[in-house]
């Protein structure tokens, strides 16, 4: 007896079905004065315009804008200060650039906004748990949502690192979040489930979570990851933020290997071309 083969996998957004037989790549585009590697760069709506159309150049199928700082230390914008940093640069990013946009906001308020000026994905890495009227924004938009794990706060998730198993605590914390975002009405066609890497884990645990990515693939979801420029390259590398995108593109190799499809990255065009050697690897031999 045949069997049909699995449907390709693919994301819904509020706007469309994007396709996932590729790595995809999602461009970094941080509105902030403060971010750890990139912070003030973009800070300007026409700067964030222009990098957002290099992205595109570069190889970029989804742009993230964030207004908020998630470093340990980081200040706080208030509601207001996010929404004049984020919301500008996504209408023109929707509207100019032509690549879907993905909101990283933990608020409520500024995922509605987005979402009304053009963004179609919510990248929350909170994981739905810091504003509770997030998850049924994010339902009734039918927005596309990224669930990353985490513990705490920017500011508490250091000393929140104690696990069991990395690897089965996230799988099951992330899997209960997923839980709470079908119980709130989100489809699950819409969400992608992120390890959160740096966020409430050490160097090792980052590394173990890229290693056995096979625990958070089986709950069913695509998967993000964020390796990029992060403290865990530098352990590894000995070189500052700014020099560790040869080392994002090889974490984004092995994780691809590991079964993400998802690749949230500063440097586009290098993480495309590491990633189209993986894509073309793995499509090989059939
Ligand atoms: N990392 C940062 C911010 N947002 N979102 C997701 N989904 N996953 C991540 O790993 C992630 C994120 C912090 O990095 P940045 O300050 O360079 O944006």
């Amino acid at each position: 007896m045949s069997v049909a083969p699995p449907a390709a996998p693919s994301w819904r957004t509020a706007r469309r079905r994007l396709a996932l037989d590729r790595a995809c790549i999602v461009g970094i585009i941080n509105v902030t004065p403060d971010s750890f590697s990139d912070g003030g760069r973009h800070f300007a709506p026409e700067d964030a315009v222009a990098a957002g159309r290099a992205m595109r150049a570069a190889g970029a199928d989804i742009l993230d804008v964030g207004g908020e700082s998630t470093r340990p230390g980081a200040a706080t914008p208030s509601t207001s200060e996010e929404l004049r940093r984020v919301i500008p640069v996504i209408e023109r990013l929707a509207g100019e650039v032509g690549l879907p946009v993905s909101v990283d906001t933990r608020r409520a308020e500024v995922a509605v906004r987005a979402l009304e000026a053009g963004a179609e994905i919510v990248n929350d890495v909170s994981g739905l748990a810091r504003d509770p009227a997030m998850a049924g924004a994010v339902a009734d938009a039918g927005a596309g949502l990224v669930l990353m794990h985490m513990r705490g706060e920017p500011d508490t998730m250091d000393a929140l690192a104690t696990y069991e198993d990395v690897v089965a605590d996230v799988a099951s914390e992330l899997a209960e979040r997923r839980d709470h975002a079908l119980a709130a009405g989100i489809s699950a066609e819409a969400i992608v489930l992120d390890p959160g890497l740096g966020f409430a884990k050490n160097p090792e645990q980052n590394l173990a979570l890229l290693n056995h990515l096979e625990a958070i693939v089986a709950l069913g979801h695509p998967i993000l990851v964020g390796p990029s420029r992060k403290r865990f390259l530098g352990v590894l590398t000995g070189r500052p933020a700014q020099e560790r995108d040869a080392a994002t593109a090889a974490a984004c190799v092995a994780a691809r290997l590991r079964g993400a499809s998802l690749f949230r990255v500063h440097d586009v065009a290098l993480a495309r071309e590491a990633l189209s050697v993986a894509d073309a690897i793995l499509g090989a031999g059939d």
